[in-house]
């Protein structure tokens, strides 16, 4: 069970056919179609937090620097923007450790499989990037993108002593006239772009596919650290080699790796 990591009286999700999960899901469709992102704060309570924490710091030493610039918008529109940020995979995670027991919960993908309206639902099979801890120290960032798929989960660990905001602009995929949108993007002059801001423990899920969206510049320590979980609509679905290289240094998982099955 998570209970130790979860609050589950805030959040009865476990049986999702329960009245208060049918609620909870209900507002997680609503505010995804008014918003394009719904946040639960305090998903993690204090205690489970604190042992998240425990094993990101064991993790992101062990991590992976990536720094560079990607082509993050569909062909021919914006520039190229800045990644830099450290990341830790599932391969990394011992088996039971928080973050790798919080994925393999069955009623959490069950959870998210009913909001997103994808039924069935499933774990991205990846050994090494279906769960990830980020961790962005002083000056890294993750610049503006659209995610190439839907159904990443984040769940916020610690926040940026300043700077570090997660800031996006929903549901802009298919406008028109996205070109001069991402000109003035880019160049700081863009009225449309919210922030959200959310405390450690807050679960989000978010239409990264639709929406532009950024971790801006982290400006002053502690550092932001973030766990993501990937889902997917077909089963053993795995990301690219490509994915692998830039963001984790390697194409093979460590060791003996971990199942998300
Ligand atoms: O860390 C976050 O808040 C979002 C990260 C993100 O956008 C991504 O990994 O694609
Ligand atoms: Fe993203």
């Amino acid at each position: 069970m998570v209970g130790d990591l979860v609050d589950l009286d805030r959040y009865p999700i476990a049986d999702i056919a329960s009245p208060e999960a049918v609620a909870i899901v209900r507002e997680g469709r609503q505010r995804l179609a008014a918003d394009g992102v719904f946040t639960m704060p305090g998903f993690l309570h204090a205690k489970g937090i604190a042992a998240m924490e425990e094993e990101a710091d064991r993790l992101c030493r062990d991590g992976f620097r990536r720094l560079d610039h990607r082509n993050a918008f569909p062909s021919g529109m914006g520039e190229k923007t800045r990644v830099s940020l450290v990341c830790a995979g599932f391969d990394q995670m011992p088996r039971e450790s928080p973050p790798h027991r919080l994925f393999l919960w069955d009623p959490l993908t069950r959870f998210v499989s009913e909001v997103l309206e994808q039924r069935p639902y499933y774990r991205n099979a990846d050994a090494i990037a279906s769960c990830m801890v980020s961790e962005y120290a002083l000056g890294d960032e993750l610049g503006w993108h659209f995610d190439s798929n839907d159904g990443a989960v984040t769940i916020m660990l610690r926040q940026a002593g300043s700077g570090g905001a997660f800031e996006y602009i929903p549901d802009i995929r298919h406008r028109a006239d996205l070109p001069s949108l991402i000109d003035d993007l880019l160049a700081g002059r863009s009225p449309h772009v919210r922030e959200l801001d959310v405390l450690p423990g807050t679960l989000t899920i978010f239409n990264g596919r639709r929406a532009l969206h950024r971790v801006a510049p982290v400006r002053r320590a502690p550092s932001r650290r973030m766990l993501t979980l990937s889902y997917e609509p077909e089963p053993g679905q795995l990301f690219s080699d490509e994915i692998h290289m830039r963001y984790f240094g390697r194409r093979q998982p460590l060791s003996r790796g971990n199942a998300t099955g």
